[in-house]
């Protein structure tokens, strides 16, 4: 049996979703942008993926969701496009983030911070969320954009955009949020949250890889990050990957008609698989259930560490991940679990396991017998797991 729990890492594309997209690979093939025909039939299918992605994220109208290649692209493109527009010429010098954000806007912001640009990492509470107070404090007549994601990747935690936006509305400063791990699993509505920009990537949600998108409220302007020629209204230039874009509009579409299955089939699989869990002794789960995305659960679990349970679930068939799946290949301890105040030994046992629409019941209750045996044989042969263990911080 193969079980695929890693649906934060990237989703099987629906098949309804590749249906749409096919015709575009070897039949309707041209370039939207050229003049003959080839390019003016690919035309009805963008327009209404276009209309399909502004209604899935209540955008304010349809020119404010630009495409891209993905949501690494989106947080790069807002993060450097505010420096270029409001930093580079001493009006603003600050950007603030949160220690828990994804690499494409930790990184980025690390890169902005190298050519002196002031950079604030809210830290996160046990929950892994950042605290409002913290955000009020850190704001100054200097900071140009807060950037908080709406969910993230590793926990699933959902932060308080709504209020952020409230924060930001108030100080003047622009807001945006990397909404990927949110959108398919919680209602992502750009004009109630009143976002000014939104990231987001269709692989995520069902889609293809390699297509992606930002929201720019009121089409705003911010200097793009790649020129060229006129696509997207000059914003974004780069030839239209029209099946991408045409699979894109119809996930999110189908992705907003999922939404009560997500919260009554998925959450209710999600929790029967972390109650099992936390059945074992000696282990917790980040954040609580009701705060969470429905899909995702990060645990950790005494005594075992991450790599070995992911290679030996692997054996049986299961994927999972230790976290982010960018970070996957150094074997560091999972950055969110170090940022929630989790000791060292406790953040080398991360298991982030993460459900999609797709996910089975016979699929999970397989996973909890692995699971459990896989628990059993690694603590058997760990150095570090004694049955009294010891006391850590924060119960933790
Ligand atoms: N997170 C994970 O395993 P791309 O790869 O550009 O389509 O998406 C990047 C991205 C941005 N923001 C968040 C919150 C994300 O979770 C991701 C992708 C995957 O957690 C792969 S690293």
């Amino acid at each position: 049996m193969r079980v695929y729990l890693d649906n934060n890492a990237t989703t099987i594309v629906d098949p309804k979703v590749k249906e749409k997209m096919d015709p575009f690979f070897c039949q309707m093939y041209g370039n939207p942008n050229s003049l003959h025909q080839f390019g003016s039939e690919t035309h009805p299918a963008l327009s209404r993926a276009m209309d399909q992605l502004y209604k899935g994220i209540n955008a304010q109208d349809e020119d404010d969701v630009i495409v891209t290649s993905c949501a690494t692209e989106s947080n790069n493109w807002v993060l450097k496009g505010v420096y270029f527009d409001l930093i580079k010429d001493g009006k603003k010098d600050h950007i603030i983030t949160s220690s828990v954000e994804h690499p494409s806007v930790l990184a980025t912001c690390r890169f902005l911070e190298s050519i002196g640009v002031r950079i604030t990492y809210l830290p996160v509470n046990s929950k892994g969320v950042i605290e409002i107070e913290d955000l009020k404090n850190a704001i100054d007549d200097k900071t140009a954009l807060v950037s908080i994601m709406w969910a993230n990747n590793e926990t699933g935690m959902l932060f308080p955009v709504k209020e952020i936006s409230e924060v930001c509305k108030e100080k003047g400063v622009l807001f945006h949020s990397d909404a990927v791990q949110a959108i398919g699993k919680v209602k992502v509505d750009a004009k109630d949250t009143e976002v000014d920009f939104l990231s987001f990537s269709a692989h995520k949600f069902h889609g293809p890889k390699g297509v992606g998108g930002l929201y720019i409220k009121n089409s705003e302007p911010l200097s793009p990050l790649l020129n060229g020629g006129e696509h997207m209204g000059g914003r974004r230039s780069g030839t239209l990957n029209v099946p991408g874009i045409v699979g894109m509009g119809e996930a999110m579409e189908l992705a907003d008609s999922y939404l009560d299955y997500e919260y009554k089939e998925v959450k209710r699989l999600r929790d029967k698989l972390e109650d099992a869990i936390l059945k074992i002794p000696d282990t917790f789960v980040v954040g609580t259930k009701d705060e969470r995305v429905p899909n995702t659960i990060l645990v950790s679990i005494k005594g075992v560490e991450g790599e070995g349970m992911l290679w030996d679930l692997n054996r049986y068939g299961i994927a999972a991940s230790t976290g982010s799946a960018c970070a996957s290949e150094d074997l560091e301890s999972n950055p969110v679990m170090e940022a929630i105040g989790a000791e060292a030994d406790l953040a080398h046992t991360a298991l982030r396991l993460s459900l999609s629409r797709f996910t089975t019941e016979e699929e999970i209750d397989y996973a909890i017998e692995h699971i459990n045996r896989a628990v059993k044989r690694l603590r058997a042969i760990s150095s570090t797991y004694s049955y009294a263990p010891k006391n850590h911080k924060n119960g933790l």
